[in-house]
């Protein structure tokens, strides 16, 4: 594919090639096709995958969650999500999560939302992650709500692999998807091309999300990107580097989603089935309404798996 463009990154002095997602819709009805095209690339873009109704309300729960905390600027709508940078910046830095944008205390709150963690369950995610493992497919229950804010804790999420955060099965695909209209200069997510081929890679200390970047060589240039729309998805296997890109926009917050999936008889690691912050599902579970969505993964006897804690360990990385 032809780059967009191609640009230097000062932080590593690499200049990188930049090109468009590839949209993988036409390629739902040819699961060979759809697993040949995500062997290749590592990633799978899709647009307009799901409905708009379920995430404009969770995007709206959110930033609920955010207005009642004084940090939306006043006389806008709440659903344009304009954040005044001087109230969320009032919020003392050791409450904040830096990898979510927001206070430990509304990220808690934003946990309980039993829309979160329903969407995932959509109907369309088990048909697509059924053809792309070839067989039944379950989400991992340890859902991210990323509400990216211009708080001075937080930064962009740095090139990394999510294998070192979960394990369990590498055959583990992460979702990403904004809650709302994501064009690049809001700092949606961009995908290394093929990085998958290389398995896990060695990190170093970074600043963002997971705090571990990968160790890139300099021949891996081939990144791609988007301007998500309402609906969008970006899906990516657990050796996929990824990372996001910085925000134009101080005064905006990023909503977004962060699911994972694997096949159903596949090893996963206990960490993956516990809330992701330090809460418990019987708290977060308070006064929801559907049975079906809590405790799912008790009804399946899946295979755990131990933890290598020497893949988030700083190692040299030799490129050829
Ligand atoms: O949304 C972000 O900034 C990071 C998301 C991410 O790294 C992931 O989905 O694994």
């Amino acid at each position: 594919m032809t780059p967009t463009s191609s640009v230097d990154t000062p932080a590593t002095g690499i200049r990188e090639q930049r090109s468009l997602f590839f949209d993988a819709t036409p390629l739902l009805d040819d699961p060979a096709a759809l697993r040949q095209r995500a062997e290749k690339d590592g990633y799978l873009f899709f647009k307009r995958f799901l409905p708009a109704e379920p995430l404009l309300e969770l995007r709206r729960q959110m930033l609920e969650i955010c207005a009642q905390r004084g940090w939306l600027a006043a006389g806008r709508d709440l659903m344009e999500g304009v954040i005044d940078e001087a109230a969320i910046n009032q919020v003392p830095p050791e409450q904040m999560r830096s990898d979510i944008g927001v206070s430990g205390e509304a990220y808690h709150a934003v946990q309980k939302l039993e829309l979160f963690h329903t969407i995932p369950h959509h109907p369309k995610f088990l048909s697509l992650y059924g053809k792309l493992f070839g067989k039944e497919a379950i989400p991992h229950p340890r859902h991210i709500a990323r509400m990216i804010t211009s708080h001075r804790v937080v930064s962009p999420t740095p090139p990394h692999q999510d294998f070192i955060h979960i394990q369990g099965t590498p055959k583990t695909w992460t979702c990403w998807f904004p809650l709302g209209n994501c064009p690049r200069e809001m700092g949606s997510l961009t995908v290394l091309r093929g990085s998958h081929h290389n398995g896990v890679v060695s990190v170093a200390p970074a600043q963002g999300a997971g705090g571990l970047a990968s160790v890139l060589c300099p021949n891996e240039i081939d990144w791609v990107e988007g301007d998500f729309e309402l609906g969008d998805i970006l899906t990516f296997t657990s050796c996929t580097v990824h990372r996001a890109l910085r925000s134009q926009h101080r005064n905006r917050i990023r909503l977004s989603c962060d699911i994972r999936f694997q096949a159903l008889d596949e090893e996963i690691h206990e960490n993956s089935l516990k809330p992701h912050g330090e809460y418990n599902w019987e708290d977060l579970y308070q006064g929801w309404k559907n049975p079906a969505v809590q405790y799912y993964w008790k009804n399946h006897e899946l295979r755990l798996s131990a933890w290598d804690p020497s893949l988030q360990w700083q190692k040299e990385r030799i490129c050829s």
